[in-house]
């Protein structure tokens, strides 16, 4: 009889009809109902990538591949996944909780985001701990893993298979634009790593995937009064543009996991535009979602963790 092990997988969530976004916005912003402007606004942008977003979906399915490759590369544990999400139903506490009725006593945690940071996994983790005490349950909770070799590898065949498809000229004239989700500058006064460790995400894959131009960028910023942390992608496209003459944008969203609307309407509609009005071209790599290669880097990572703790 195998040892019951929880997996936690943790991830941002999504509405998955029209009339959860209000209450899905609601709780992005701390319980503050947005303005008619702000949710109308929102809801055109889902209504632009086709209705919902296909987060929902791919969460879910990144969550049972997960399940399916840990019990397949191991035989001590029988791990069993719970979905928990940030800002909507299943909570990341409903998760846990189900985790306890179901005589879950040991569990590991993944925040489906590569990067950590105060503003995010930390947030993520925080709240499955001050859950999992409430019903003593141990959670040992991996905190980062943008440096795996299948992540980065993942990317670089991504990016080498674009580079690799343009003519010499056009290459010259291209540049990666290697980016994640905006914070607020006031993350940087307690030290976070975040900004360190998307740059370190950028250099591994410029290593990797042998492209001459790359830049640092970051998308998809809130609408608050904080100054966030920049430069952020658009006005980086019309800057490098502008100064260095690139007529090729290759973008790497690589602070997120999937297909979701801050990929398919920030950089596939916001992004392209830009590249439309100055004649340059857009591309984007595949996103991780279900791939292969991905699903087993996930899995190293949480073998690492739940072995290093034994
Ligand atoms: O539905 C979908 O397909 C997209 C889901 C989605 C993902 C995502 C990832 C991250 N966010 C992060 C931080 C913030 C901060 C604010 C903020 C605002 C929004 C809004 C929507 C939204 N986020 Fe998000 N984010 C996704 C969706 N996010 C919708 C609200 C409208 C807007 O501002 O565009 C600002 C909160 C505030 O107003 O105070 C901060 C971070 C990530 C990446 C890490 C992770 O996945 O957890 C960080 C996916």
């Amino acid at each position: 009889e195998k040892k019951k092990m929880g997996l936690l997988v943790m991830a941002y969530g999504t509405p998955t009809k029209e009339e959860e976004i209000e209450p899905y916005y609601t709780h992005i912003r701390h319980g503050r109902k947005p303005d008619a402007e702000a949710l109308q606004d929102l809801k055109d942008r889902y209504k632009a990538i086709g209705g919902v977003s296909p987060l929902a979906k791919i969460t879910d399915q990144q969550a049972s591949a997960l399940e399916a490759q840990l019990n397949a590369s191991q035989d001590k544990y029988e791990y069993k996944a719970y979905i928990g999400l940030k800002h909507i139903a299943p909570f990341i506490e409903d998760a846990v909780a189900e985790m306890a009725n179901d005589g879950v006593t040991e569990a590991v945690s993944i925040v489906l985001a590569p990067h950590y940071s105060t503003f995010s996994v930390k947030s993520y983790n925080d709240r499955a701990a001050n859950e999992a005490v409430k019903h003593g349950i141990t959670i040992e909770a991996v905190e980062s893993w943008y440096t795996e070799a299948g992540f980065i590898k993942f990317w670089a065949d991504g990016v080498k298979e674009i580079f690799g498809n343009m003519s010499e000229a056009e290459r010259d004239k291209a540049v990666l634009i290697v980016s994640a989700h905006s914070l607020p500058e006031k993350i940087l006064q307690n030290g976070d790593p975040y900004p360190d460790q998307l740059r370190e995400t950028a250099e591994l894959l410029v290593e990797a995937s042998g492209v001459k131009h790359y830049a640092l960028g970051w998308q998809s910023e809130g609408n608050t009064p904080d100054p966030w942390l920049g430069p952020d992608v658009q006005d980086l496209t019309r800057e490098l543009y502008d100064k260095e003459g690139f007529h090729s944008f290759v973008y790497a969203p690589v602070g997120f996991v999937a297909d979701h609307l801050e990929v398919l309407f920030d950089n596939d509609y916001e992004c392209k535009v830009v590249c439309d009005e100055i004649g340059a071209n857009y591309y984007r790599p595949e996103m991780p979602n279900v791939a292969p290669q991905f699903i087993e880097t996930l899995a190293n990572v949480v073998l690492k963790k739940v072995k290093s703790e034994v």
